[in-house]
């Protein structure tokens, strides 16, 4: 029999969670044993498993001696304390926060960008996975930055509310509904009323007036592409969408760049699909494409009639899968293939 390995998914009653376990049941991943593992709060809770039921186990006490691979999403707090000492029992832990994705000794990783960079996961066996926003916008970037080299990204998000979590994928339901029976609504995952509205707020304020998702892009394009030098310009909001993120992209490059070679080279890039037609609806959206999909989608190439050297795009994927759940099962594939012996 070919080799298996156990599987811990940490924070698996949440949103990245349940869909990590979604996308370990349908793919060719080589499973052992999988355990669910959450709070105090949901231990004795079943989650689904394909058509299996799991039990969740509390993080507490959960033995990582037991497993190869541990997927975490349980928030930065609780990463910090047990993603290390996961590691220290020998499981290597692929992480969904932000809690280690800017520490020089782990690698940062999307697999169709810098694959090579999980093998410095021996250090610490600690893997972090990089923001959704990210992710998105470096897969459809690599292939232009080889060719054309990026100087600038100047960037608009408009972010789905299942990147923070199931209560704010409730509250957007909740106060839909209200709205629409003519009934007052009260916010409490975000700070002003999120149904109907667009919020130019993702994490929290920094002392230069961005926003910490907003400089998560900065840090993490440098660190994966492994270039300090191009600059980031973003701006994040979010949106009354359940699932996908959808990013107005604007580079500026070395070389020229026209519309026609950007579009034949994405769409010949792993993880990207081009829907791109400049007819009434010839674009992604992240409702009607993305959501629940795999693929990176990119749409809208233009070349920038503002300056030389200048191309836009927009691009499209579910957040919950290429970026958080996704990714981080792609790590692990390539994490066995390359240093486990699958
Ligand atoms: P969520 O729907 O609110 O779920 C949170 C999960 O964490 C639940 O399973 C919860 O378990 C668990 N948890 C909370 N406190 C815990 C504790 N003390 N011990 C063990 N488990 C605990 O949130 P989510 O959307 O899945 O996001 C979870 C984290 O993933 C976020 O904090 C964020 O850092 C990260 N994330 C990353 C990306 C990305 O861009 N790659 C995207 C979204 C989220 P209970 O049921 O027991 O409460
Ligand atoms: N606050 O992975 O609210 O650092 O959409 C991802 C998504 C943090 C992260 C969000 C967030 C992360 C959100």
């Amino acid at each position: 029999m070919s080799k298996t390995f156990d599987v811990a998914v940490v924070g698996a009653t949440g949103a990245v969670g349940e869909t990590m376990l979604s996308i370990l049941a349908e793919r060719t991943f080589p499973v052992g044993k999988v355990y669910a593992v959450a709070s105090e709060r949901s231990a004795g809770k079943r989650v689904e498993f394909g058509t299996r039921q799991l039990v969740v186990q509390d993080l507490a006490t959960f033995d990582f001696s037991t497993v190869q691979i541990g997927l975490f999403s349980p928030g930065g707090s609780v990463s910090r304390i047990y993603a290390p000492k996961a590691a220290a029992a020998g499981c290597v832990v692929i992480d969904n926060t932000s809690e280690f994705r800017y520490d020089d000794d782990k690698p940062l990783v999307i697999p169709e960008v810098n694959a090579h960079a999980i093998a410095q996961y021996k250090s610490t066996g600690i893997i972090a996975n990089p923001n959704c926003s990210t992710i998105q916008m470096l897969v459809a970037l690599k292939p232009l930055h080889d060719a054309f080299r990026i100087t600038r990204i100047n960037v608009c998000t408009y972010q789905a509310v299942s990147g923070t979590g199931k209560e704010a994928i409730e509250e957007l339901g909740r106060q839909t509904a209200r709205l629409l029976n003519g009934l007052d609504v009260s916010c409490e995952v975000y700070p002003k009323q999120i149904a109907f509205n667009a919020l130019p707020h993702i994490d929290t304020f920094q002392d230069n007036g961005y926003t910490k998702e907003e400089m998560k892009m900065v840090w993490e394009t440098h660190k994966i592409m492994e270039d300090d030098t191009i600059r980031v310009n973003p701006t994040c909001v979010r949106v009354p969408v359940f699932h996908g993120h959808s990013e107005a992209v604007h580079i500026e490059t070395e070389r020229p760049i026209s519309a026609d070679e950007a579009r034949i080279l994405l769409e010949a890039s792993e993880g990207i699909v081009v829907m791109d037609t400049r007819v009434d609806g010839g674009y992604p959206t992240a409702q009607t494409e993305a959501a629940g999909m795999d693929p990176v989608f990119v749409g809208r190439i233009r070349e920038d009639i503002s300056t030389e050297n200048g191309l836009n795009l927009w691009v499209v994927s579910d957040n919950l899968r290429k970026g958080a759940a996704l990714n981080s099962v792609q790590i692990a594939e390539c994490l066995i293939k390359d240093h486990l012996g699958a």
